[in-house]
C-alpha cells in the first residue's frame, strides 16, 4: 500500500466514524449498547492512524533519503560525464610521456648498439693480437725445445766428457802414487844406503877415534910417564877369555887389539861392593855400569901371559890421575889371589899399590890381611890389604873410596876404572 492509498482510506474511516457519532442524539434509548461498537471502532482507527502517521512519516524519511540518493547519483553522473575528459588528458600525457620514454630508450639502444659494434671491433682486434701472439709462442715453443735438446745433448757431452775425466783422473791417480811408491822405494834404498854408509863411516870414525886414542896413550902415558885418561864410555862387547865361554865385557874406548879391558868400575855407588869372598870370587854388578868382574877370570885372563895394570881415578872436581903398571899378576884361588907382581909403576896418581904387592886378597869373611884387625871389615870392601895400606878401590861408594898417594886416605874418589891389556901385543 503506497501513502496516497493509506491517506484515502483513513480519510474514510474517518468519515464514517463521524457520521456515526452525530446520529447518537436520536437514537439515546439504548443508545449506550449501539455506541460501545462504534467506540472500539474508532479506537481501533485511531490506533490505525497512529500507526499509519508513523508509516507515513517513516515513508516520507524514505522519501527524503531516495532523494539525497538521487542527488549524490546526479553528482556521480556529472562527476561521470566529466571522468573521460580527465582520463583522456591524463592518457594524453601519459602518451608524450610514452613517446618520450620510448625515444630516450631507442637513443640509448643506439649508443648501446654503437659501443656494442665498438667492442666488437675491439675484441675482433684482440683476438686478431691473440692469434698472432699465440703463433708467436708456439713458435718460443718450438725454438725453446730445440734449444732444450740442445741443452740435453749438451748434457750429455758435459756428462760423458765428466766421466771420461774422472777415469783419467784416476788413472793419473794411479800411475802417480806408482810413481810416488817407486820413488819412495829408491829413496828408501838411498836412505838406507846412506844410513849403511853413515854407519861404516862411524864405525870407521870410531876405529880412527880408538887408534888415536892408543896412540896418544902410548905416546903420553905409557912412553912419557904423564897421564892420557880414558873417556867414560862405558861400551860392551862381547869377549873370549881363555878357559871360558864367551861372554860380555866392558873394554872402554880401546877394544881393537890390543886393547883395554876394564875388570873393575865405580862411578856413582850404584852397586854395594861390601861383599863376601864368593862374590869377589865369581864377580858382580852390571859390567856397562858398576861391576867387579871377578877374581877367578881375571887369574885366568891375566896368567897366560904378562899384562898391564891401567888404573884411572877422577875425583868431585872431575880432576882425573891415572897409575900404570907395567906387569901385573896374581894367584890363583890356592893362593887366595896373590898380588904376585905390579912391575914398574908410572903415572899421574902416585904409587899407592907398592904396599900391597905380595898380600892375599882378602874379604870381611875372609882375612887375609897381615894386621891384627879386619882390614875388609874396617874399610867395607874386598882388596889386597897389607896393613890394611894405602889404597882401597873397592870402598863403600862416598867414604871409603881412597888412593893415599894422590887425594889422601881421608877422601872418597868420585870415579875408578881397573883395566887390564896384554903385555906383548903391542910392543
Ligand atoms: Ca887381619
Amino acid at each position: 500500500m503506497n501513502c496516497g492509498t493509506k491517506f484515502l482510506l483513513f480519510s474514510t474511516t474517518f468519515l464514517i466514524s463521524c457520521i456515526s457519532l452525530s446520529g447518537a442524539d436520536w437514537f439515546c434509548d439504548s443508545c449506550e449498547e449501539k455506541i460501545r461498537p462504534i467506540q472500539q471502532l474508532l479506537s481501533r482507527t485511531l490506533i490505525n492512524n497512529k500507526q499509519i502517521e508513523l508509516e507515513l512519516h517513516q515513508c516520507t524519511t524514505n522519501i527524503h533519503i531516495s532523494e539525497i540518493i538521487e542527488q549524490k547519483f546526479m553528482k556521480l553522473n556529472e562527476k561521470l560525464d566529466k571522468q573521460p575528459n580527465t582520463i583522456s588528458q591524463e592518457f594524453s600525457k601519459l602518451s608524450q610521456l610514452s613517446q618520450i620514454s620510448i625515444d630516450k630508450l631507442s637513443a640509448i639502444e643506439k649508443q648501446q648498439q654503437s659501443s656494442h659494434h665498438r667492442e666488437l671491433n675491439t675484441i675482433t682486434e684482440l683476438q686478431a693480437k691473440l692469434y698472432e701472439k699465440n703463433k708467436e709462442l708456439k713458435a718460443k715453443e718450438n725454438e725453446c725445445a730445440d734449444l732444450r735438446n740442445q741443452l740435453n745433448a749438451m748434457k750429455n757431452v758435459i756428462k760423458e766428457k765428466e766421466t771420461q775425466l774422472i777415469e783419467n783422473e784416476k788413472r793419473a791417480k794411479i800411475v802417480l802414487e806408482q810413481k810416488i811408491k817407486e820413488k819412495y822405494d829408491e829413496l828408501k834404498i838411498i836412505k838406507s844406503q846412506k844410513e849403511s854408509e853413515e854407519e861404516h863411516n862411524a864405525k870407521l870414525e870410531a876405529k880412527t877415534q880408538n887408534l888415536e886414542n892408543q896412540l896418544s896413550l902410548y905416546s903420553t902415558c905409557c912412553k912419557t910417564e904423564s897421564c892420557q885418561t880414558f873417556g867414560n864410555s862405558t861400551n860392551a862387547n862381547i869377549i873370549q877369555i881363555p878357559d871360558s865361554e864367551p861372554m860380555k865385557l866392558s873394554c872402554n874406548d880401546v877394544i881393537a887389539e890390543p886393547g883395554w879391558l876394564v875388570f873393575q868400575r865405580r862411578i856413582d855407588g850404584h852397586e854395594d861392593f861390601n861383599r863376601n869372598w864368593t862374590d869377589y870370587q865369581m864377580g858382580f854388578g852390571n859390567v856397562e855400569e858398576e861391576f867387579f868382574l871377578g877374581l877367578e877370570k881375571l887369574q885366568q885372563i891375566t896368567k897366560s901371559e904378562p899384562h898391564e895394570l891401567y888404573i884411572q881415578l877422577e875425583d868431585y872436581a872431575n880432576e882425573k890421575s891415572c897409575a900404570y903398571y907395567d906387569r901385573f899378576e896374581i894367584g890363583d884361588a890356592d893362593e887366595n889371589y896373590v898380588l904376585k907382581s905390579i912391575g914398574t909403576y908410572s903415572g899421574t896418581a902416585g904409587n899407592s899399590l907398592q904396599e900391597n904387592i905380595e898380600q892375599q886378597f882378602s874379604t870381611y869373611d875372609h882375612d887375609n890381611d897381615s894386621d891384627e884387625i879386619n882390614c875388609a871389615k874396617l874399610l867395607s870392601g874386598g882388596w889386597w890389604y897389607s896393613n890394611c895400606g894405602f889404597s882401597n878401590l873397592n870402598g863403600k861408594y862416598a867414604k871409603d873410596i881412597f888412593w893415599d898417594e894422590w887425594r889422601g886416605y881421608e877422601y872418597s874418589l868420585k870415579s875408578v876404572i881397573m883395566m887390564i891389556r896384554p903385555k906383548n901385543n903391542h910392543h
